[in-house]
């Protein structure tokens, strides 16, 4: 019998971190979550995946760490040796990193690094993902592909252009298989709920339910590109399977805005959005980024990876998820 590929997840209990392991686990992988000690269950997007590793079939192991600390990153790494890592971890918020810019320094930007130095000091021929950001390119006109200028304006954006410079140099002074996927914005049942698509798609559920009755939000004119998460993390491992070590935009190519999503999750419930929505300047960033529109015609013709739900489809997929979980479906379901 042949031996399982290996893989190590940081991010593992994030959205993309779980449909990863999902994913992985379905192709044969034996797969290693990072996690975070925490006082709260922080497991609930994987626990259907994990609940207890003792049961035969059962191939996700988590271990406590987090990626700040280099020595555990090393220590890691090296009782592990796996043949892949998806560098997932992230403060990920960008309006929370205008509070916390140098925890997010930390966790979002040098702590790519403490990855990058345990693989090269144990095996340069782990595969190593970085998850890269649209956000990199920020105040850049679209549409953004991969030669496009990056202009970040956030600290999290700033902190993933350090992570995605050191990753391409270390591919490039020490051989590294070393890639960046930088990623559009991508959604689903399981994303965070201080996310705006989420927050939507809650807000709605709970309208319909008699729960909430105003949706508080900030700056509604913002373009964005949102995907699909499986099909976003599908695009990561195949960055992974590649011959050469390349760089990849993963996006939609289409362009709407907050209000038009909006628009798309309460007219699926049959309700007009704007009897709901207020406006509220806490939600606002002290720079925003306005227009993020990819191109991801690299991807397509070099890995044969296209995104296929589409913005207006995504907005229903999610209300009918928060509805069912208003419902009593079991997290797992999503
Ligand atoms: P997410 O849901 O916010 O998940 C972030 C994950 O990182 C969680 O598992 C979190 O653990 C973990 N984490 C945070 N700080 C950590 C630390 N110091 N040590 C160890 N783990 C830590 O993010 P996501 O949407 O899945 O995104 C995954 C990655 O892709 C992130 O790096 C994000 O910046 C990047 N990205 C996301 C998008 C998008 O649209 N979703 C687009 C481009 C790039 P806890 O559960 O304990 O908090
Ligand atoms: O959903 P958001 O918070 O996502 P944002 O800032 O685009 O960042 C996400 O996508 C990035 C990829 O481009 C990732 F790298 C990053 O980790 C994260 O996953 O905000 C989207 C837009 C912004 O323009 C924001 O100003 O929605 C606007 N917005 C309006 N009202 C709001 C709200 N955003 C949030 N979170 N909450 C609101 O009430």
């Amino acid at each position: 019998m042949t031996e399982a590929r290996r893989a190590l997840i940081t991010g593992v209990t994030g959205q993309d971190g779980s449909y990863m392991a999902q994913q992985l686990l379905d192709k044969g992988y034996e797969v290693h979550g990072l996690v975070r000690r925490s006082s709260t269950f922080n497991r609930g997007r994987i626990d259907h995946l994990h609940h207890d590793e003792h049961l035969p079939g059962k191939n996700l192991h988590l271990h406590y760490g987090d990626v700040t600390d280099a020595a555990r990153m090393h220590q890691l790494v090296s009782e592990l040796r796996p043949l892949e890592v998806y560098n997932l971890a992230a403060q990920s918020h960008v309006r929370v990193s205008f509070d916390e810019p140098l925890y997010t320094a930390g966790a979002t930007g040098i702590s790519t690094l403490n990855l990058l130095e345990a693989i090269r000091s144990v095996d340069t021929s782990i595969r190593f993902y970085q998850a890269s950001t649209s956000e990199m390119f920020g105040a850049s006109p679209p549409p953004q592909n991969e030669d496009t200028p990056f202009y970040p304006r956030s600290p999290y954006g700033a902190a993933k252009v350090y992570s995605y410079w050191i990753t391409r140099n270390y591919r490039e002074a020490y051989d590294m298989f070393a890639v960046n996927g930088q990623l559009f914005n991508h959604e689903s049942p399981r994303r965070g709920e201080t996310f705006v698509t989420r927050k939507i798609t809650i807000a709605v559920a709970n309208i319909v339910q008699g729960e909430q009755s105003e949706l508080w939000m900030g700056n509604l004119d913002a373009v964005r590109d949102w995907g699909y998460a499986p099909e976003y993390t599908d695009g990561m491992w195949r960055m992974l399977q590649a011959d050469v070590p390349e760089d990849f935009v993963l996006a939609t190519g289409t362009a709407y805005t907050i209000r038009d999503f909006l628009a798309f999750a309460f007219e699926h419930v049959g309700l007009d959005w704007q009897e709901y929505v207020k406006f509220d300047a806490k939600f606002l960033r002290p720079t925003e980024v306005d227009e993020l529109i990819g191109d991801a015609s690299k991807a397509k013709q070099r890995l044969g990876w296209e995104a296929t739900v589409l913005p207006p489809e995504l907005a229903k997929i999610m209300v009918d998820a928060d509805m069912a979980r208003l419902g009593g479906a079991p997290e797992g379901q999503f």
